[in-house]
């Protein structure tokens, strides 16, 4: 596989073109995001992961094998980052969602020892309302037990009882669950992707 970083972007006059589909990686800061794109295109250090959340503060553009783009979103939520950012973030987030003709597919990344917050729903429903697909990947399985994995996916299922089980995927970037499942997942809908007419 071969995945290369275009750029970064904070604008939709910014963004790179739409004619490839495009899956976008959403969630909490610190949740996984950027390690899940490094795992699912075998690249370590393609999309940055760090251990100081809410780093990547603009939306990061990859291309992998020529034919598909990968949009790796800020981080939210998380407290020490100033206001002052954290509120130019959510127009930015919400406008990249909103607008992109492209965006096949939204990765909800969330910690599988975490609850889904009330956010997390909200954006469900939104992104919904607005037609997209979504995939909820719950990361970090390995710091559980297979038992207490059982129990939160259980948890976890009853909160999004609304979705598809196949659209609820168990993952670990350590162990490499859930890898071929989310690829399925990317498959499945990308082809499905015909390019936006020009205005
Ligand atoms: N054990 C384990 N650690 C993980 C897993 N996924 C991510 N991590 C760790 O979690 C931390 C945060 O991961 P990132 O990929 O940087 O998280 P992010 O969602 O991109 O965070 P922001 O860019 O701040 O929004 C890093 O220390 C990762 O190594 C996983 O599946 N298992
Ligand atoms: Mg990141």
């Amino acid at each position: 596989m071969k995945a290369e970083f275009v750029k970064s972007a904070a604008r939709p006059d910014h963004f790179t073109g739409e004619d490839l589909p495009e899956v976008a990686f959403v969630g909490r800061s610190n949740s996984g995001k950027s390690t899940l794109i490094n795992a699912l295109t075998g690249q370590k250090r393609l999309a940055k992961a760090s251990n100081s959340p809410g780093r990547t503060q603009l939306i990061q553009f990859f291309l992998i094998n020529g034919s598909l783009s990968f949009a790796d979103l800020p981080g939210y939520g998380y407290a020490k980052v100033p206001e002052s950012i954290r509120s130019s973030w959510r127009p930015m987030i919400e406008t990249y969602l909103r607008v992109r003709a492209n965006l096949c597919l939204v990765v909800l990344v969330a910690d599988i020892r975490r609850d889904i917050t009330n956010d997390e729903l909200l954006l469900i429903d939104w992104l919904t309302q607005y037609e997209r697909a979504v995939l909820v990947v719950l990361s970090k399985t390995d710091k559980l037990s297979a038992n207490e994995q059982a129990l939160r996916m259980k948890k976890i299922r009853k909160a999004l009882s609304f979705l598809p089980p196949e659209r609820i995927c168990p993952y670990s970037a350590k162990t490499g669950k859930g890898r071929e499942q989310i690829w399925q997942s990317i498959g499945g809908i990308v082809q499905d992707f015909t390019k936006p007419a020009e205005e």
